[in-house]
């Protein structure tokens, strides 16, 4: 059978994708791009239009959402219990989350990174500091929904972790962790701490150096 392929570049968004791809047990043939692909791999373009990582090609099936590609991941062989089904307890939740991963927390980081670091000399570096604000204010839901729990849904690590969990790495990783709880911290701990995220976050990392050398 022929494998999906995954175009992704390291730490990116993509994780989500590469993450959730260990976690099923489904076999990708992961290609690592430099970033930004749409200047340093422009014959990427022609493959998505788009020029955004991830990119996911399964067959006949392009999907270009890091959510969505860590969903159809974790099911498309059939449910596994990294995914919540319709009539479980936590369903709504489990899509409320998922999708509130990359449309509400990431979105203010990315505008983050970009006027307070890929583009700060045009000035615009205040901007940034606005949309840091505007993302510590929204990790509230998540912040209210781990008082309780371990993982946010059905009492087991599912995709809307990994796709929250991402968010708090991302931050970690661009200058935002002064802005994330400490209750949050000790989740993406919790998170990161898993064989299924180590193997991938190093696959990646192989991909990504083997483009430098
Ligand atoms: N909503 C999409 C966003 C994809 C996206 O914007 N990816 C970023 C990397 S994290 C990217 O490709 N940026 C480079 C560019 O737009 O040129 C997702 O969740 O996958």
């Amino acid at each position: 059978m022929i494998k999906p392929v995954l175009y992704t570049c390291a730490r990116s968004r993509g994780l989500r994708a590469s993450w959730a791809a260990e976690e099923a047990g489904v076999e990708v043939d992961l290609k690592i791009l430099p970033f930004p692909p749409r200047y340093l791999a422009p014959e990427y373009l022609e493959i998505n239009p788009l020029g955004t990582v991830p990119l996911l090609i399964d067959g006949e099936s392009r999907l270009t959402e890091s959510c969505a590609i860590a969903h159809y991941l974790a099911t498309k062989d059939g449910f596994t219990d990294l995914a919540i089904a319709p009539g479980e307890r936590d369903y709504a939740e489990y899509c409320d989350f998922t999708y509130h991963a990359d449309a509400t927390i990431t979105f203010p980081q990315t505008v983050y990174m970009r006027f307070a670091i890929f583009e700060k000399e045009k000035g615009w570096a205040e901007a940034g500091e606005a949309y840091a604000k505007w993302f510590e204010k929204r990790l509230v839901k998540i912040e209210q929904r781990l008082e309780s729990r371990e993982f946010l849904c059905a009492d087991r690590f599912t995709v809307a972790d990994i796709c929250i969990g991402y968010a708090l790495i991302l931050a970690q990783n661009v200058g935002l962790d002064d802005r994330v709880p400490d209750t949050l911290k000790a989740y993406r701990e919790r998170l990161t701490g898993r064989d299924a995220y180590k193997r991938a976050f190093e696959r990646e990392e192989t991909g990504r150096k083997a483009l430098e050398s």
